[in-house]
């Protein structure tokens, strides 16, 4: 962990809004991420569960969270296990949390060695109505490989056959959506963090550049700003590899008169963000890229206006669509017949604009909720216009992190350059 301390307070407030969604008298364990194995001795690095972490704040390997009731005052109670700390192991690996590291980070005062679950549980499992039980709930979201949450979740209910099981992801979703002031403010720092990797890419940017070597920039700031690093594979594509939507190879030579295209963001406390601008390699963009980019910018302008309160992406959508197909008319890569065709197998603006405007953002960049959830004060979005022309090998998409707010959206990343002319003074000064 790179980052500065989180006042356990914000840990806190989560379990006790987690607590009030809970049903009388049950039970909810949530599990830490696993360790992935790599090869060899080799685990990948850590990155902790995002619900694990919003509940706790702890950034360890096997920590079980448990709330339960209490039969005597009728509160939840709360108790975490984490592994215990063993002097071998912490010679190769440095020191493991102590009980009380657990209790200063996360703000639980009953802190067990989980060499104690089976027992202290046990007792537990026999007073509860039922059990809520986590999984990894994304709609987009398929693996070959059981998370821990299932695995320990699959035992438990071998073992407790007759007991009622609960869903804590809907639970979960809800509270992660709205975003707590101390939330907010680790995103912008990802923000900001994300903005300074972008000031330093314009200065040195130019033909002759591998697109690894923007990588590497972009790198080093994430890293030397206390960020974990990247919060998704970067993509930074020049020429042709600027149309194509989730490269990730970055490893063509940047030539001259190419846009270089770049979807890249820090994560910082665990916390994303998510940024894309597309710069000329030479520093002045040609009469063509302009235009393009000044269609795309405009869009974004309009998009960013319909994130308020009752909205939702789905509706943003379609206003997008819209103004995308007027756009692209405009740019003579449509005809209005070609438009005037609703066939929904067959839109002719998705041969230009072929993914979504918006996602929700938080602990992951791709965040808990769907097109169809209302914003509400407190939630982060993206907003990401696109056009991508493969025949003119020329691909922008415009993407900055939008908070709703009662009154206008505020957009995180408006000290990120935007403009034309700011893009060009800073890449030529
Ligand atoms: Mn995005």
């Amino acid at each position: 962990m790179k980052y500065k301390p989180i006042s356990n307070t914000l840990f806190k407030k989560n379990r006790i809004k987690l607590q009030s969604l809970l049903s009388v008298n049950s039970i909810a364990i949530v599990h830490s991420n696993d360790q992935m194995p790599r090869n060899g001795d080799l685990f990948f690095p850590f990155r902790q569960s995002s619900d694990f972490f919003y509940l706790t704040g702890i950034e360890q390997e096997k920590s079980v969270l448990v709330l339960y009731p209490d039969s005597a005052d009728n509160n939840q109670k709360e108790l975490l296990f984490i592994i215990r700390p063993d002097e071998n192991t912490e010679i190769w690996e440095g020191k493991k949390l102590t009980k009380n590291d657990a209790k200063e980070i996360s703000g639980i005062e009953s802190i067990f060695y989980l060499d104690e679950y089976d027992s202290l549980l046990k007792q537990l499992y026999l007073k509860a109505d039922s059990i809520y039980v986590n999984n990894n709930e994304n709609e987009r979201f398929h693996s070959e490989i059981d998370g821990r949450d299932y695995r320990k979740t699959k035992a438990l209910q071998q073992e407790l056959f007759n007991f009622q099981f609960k869903r804590l992801a809907p639970l979960m979703q809800k509270l992660r959506l709205v975003k707590e002031q101390e939330e907010i403010e680790l995103i912008s720092e990802a923000c900001r963090i994300t903005g300074k990797a972008f000031s330093d890419v314009l200065r040195h940017v130019k033909p002759g550049m591998h697109e690894y070597e923007i990588e590497a920039i972009i790198t080093y700031h994430y890293i030397k700003n206390g960020a974990n690093g990247h919060a998704y594979e970067p993509i930074i594509g020049s020429g042709i590899n600027s149309c194509y939507l989730h490269y990730t190879k970055n490893n063509k030579l940047i030539s001259n008169g190419e846009i270089l295209f770049m979807d890249f963001g820090a994560e910082y406390a665990n916390y994303a963000s998510d940024c894309s601008r597309a710069i000329p390699v030479n520093g002045k963009f040609s009469v063509r890229q302009k235009q393009v980019y000044n269609a795309v910018l405009r869009i974004f302008n309009e998009a960013k206006k319909l994130m308020t309160p009752g909205n939702t992406i789905a509706r943003c959508q379609a206003c997008v669509v819209e103004l995308m197909e007027k756009e692209l008319v405009d740019l003579n890569l449509l005809t209005m017949a070609q438009i005037k065709n609703k066939d929904t197998n067959n839109l002719a603006y998705k041969k230009y604009f072929m993914h979504g405007i918006s996602h929700f953002m938080g602990l992951d960049t791709h965040d808990v909720g769907n097109k169809n959830i209302e914003f509400c004060k407190g939630m982060v979005l993206s907003c990401e216009p696109g056009i991508y022309i493969m025949e003119e090998e020329l691909g922008i998409r415009i993407e900055n992190d939008i908070l709703i707010t009662d009154n206008s959206p505020i957009d995180l990343m408006q000290k990120i350059p935007l403009e034309i002319d700011e893009i060009e003074a800073l890449m030529n000064k």
